[in-house]
């Protein structure tokens, strides 16, 4: 597969919403940087608009076509339709091996000459993913090609804008941004004095007990929790149902309610927080490129194979020079269920709180070793471009 680069290259990506956010937010980071970075054709077929439009407020849900941050986004409604081999992309990107629809299939295999096929796989530290990467596998008289993102050169790389540090840099680098950005949540000057942690996290993770704990402690801690994240124990804390708004403080912590914000606000709110509770993939991927403190709660798998993929992650990123961060390793399997912790919260915060400058230190490390892995829209598009 050898793309023409003479014309503007033709891309689709099939985005099937198994649930929650991070498939439609992998594949609308994906398309936008496509297009903006590449001057690729993209068009983006979604079957869930109401989920889009969480993560991108402008889509309009009712719209079988339209065009967003100059990508073409199609509702993906079923799989009946046929298709032409003059409506095929010279790339097909399938996300988490959905399946396309048949006829959009029959149309590649016509097409001439035919599309780069590829799977785009989920994000995983474990060492079977360098071998995995970019394998085939022939499919109705084509070849599909598996692209694996990952935190080596022998795989895809991770998801990374053009300018995506130097835009952290500067909004980092001047608390009246910041300010400006927290203030319509209701962040006051005050509370910019705070630890600022954001919380996005799944239902079961232990995070009444970590409120408790912060609500307990010495330190002043501001949690900015979007809303629809683990609402139950939020609500407990509050007092009423934790909808955007909803604040309050107890002890020395206060929780406040934040509206779920479109993709870029969302980065801010990584930056301007002091550590950052993020969860599945694309929110993952963020707090690394946001260069402080994170704990990961890894999307749940069936027999635990989840705890696998985190040690493997932290036995790539606890480490810096004096050895593990054991702060950081203990208190990411105390979140994932995956150890106990006699003290639990109690006893975790204080260690992590003191092993910050190290984890920051890290956070600046690691995201120098990633930078040299390439990014994945620009491994992507090099591959299929590679004669073979
Ligand atoms: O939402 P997630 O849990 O998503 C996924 C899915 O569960 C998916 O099926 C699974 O395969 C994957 O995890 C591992 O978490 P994630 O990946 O972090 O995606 C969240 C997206 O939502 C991400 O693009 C950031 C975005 N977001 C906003 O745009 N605004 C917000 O306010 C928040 C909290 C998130």
């Amino acid at each position: 597969m050898s793309i023409n680069q003479e014309s503007t290259t033709s891309l689709a990506i099939f985005c099937k919403v198994v649930d929650n956010f991070g498939d439609i937010g992998i594949c609308w980071r994906l398309a936008r940087q496509l297009q903006r970075e590449h001057g690729v054709a993209v068009t983006l077929w979604v079957d869930d608009l109401a989920s889009f439009r969480r993560i991108c407020p402008e889509i309009d849900v009712a719209a079988t076509i339209q065009q967003q941050a100059g990508v073409t986004v199609r509702h993906w409604r079923d799989q009946g339709s046929q298709f032409a081999p003059a409506e095929i992309a010279d790339i097909v990107i399938e996300f988490f091996a959905c399946d396309i629809p048949p006829g959009y299939i029959a149309a590649m295999a016509q097409r001439q000459p035919q599309p780069a096929w590829l799977n785009l796989e989920g994000l995983s530290a474990e060492e079977w993913v360098e071998g995995c990467h970019k394998l085939t596998s022939p499919r109705h008289g084509m070849i599909k090609h598996f692209f694996f993102p990952g935190f080596t050169d022998k795989t895809g790389g991770l998801l990374r804008e053009a300018g995506l540090e130097e835009r952290r840099r500067q909004f980092q680098a001047d608390p009246a941004a910041m300010r400006a950005f927290l203030a319509p949540f209701g962040v006051t000057a005050h509370e910019m004095t705070a630890t600022k942690v954001s919380l996005f996290c799944y239902p079961h993770a232990p995070v009444a007990e970590l409120l408790a704990s912060w609500q307990g402690g010495g330190e002043p801690i501001l949690c900015l929790v979007p809303e629809g994240v683990a609402f139950d124990a939020v609500s407990g804390f509050i007092g009423a149902n934790a909808i955007a708004g909803a604040t309050c403080t107890q002890g020395a912590l206060t929780v406040r309610v934040l509206p779920f914000v479109p993709q870029d606000d969302y980065d801010r709110l990584l930056w301007a927080c002091d550590f950052n509770f993020v969860r599945g993939e694309d929110s993952f991927v963020r707090a690394q490129w946001a260069g402080k403190p994170f704990i990961w709660h890894i999307y749940p798998q069936d027999e635990n194979l989840h705890h696998v993929k985190l040690r493997a992650f932290l036995q790539r990123y606890a480490l810096d020079a004096d050895g593990v961060i054991d702060s950081l390793a203990d208190a990411s399997e105390y979140w994932n269920g995956a150890r106990t912790a006699e003290a639990g919260w109690s006893g975790l915060w204080p260690a992590l709180r003191t092993d910050m400058p190290r984890m920051a230190a890290k956070a600046g490390d690691w995201q120098a070793q990633m930078l040299v892995n390439g990014d994945l829209a620009g491994n992507l598009l090099s591959f299929v471009r590679l004669p073979r």
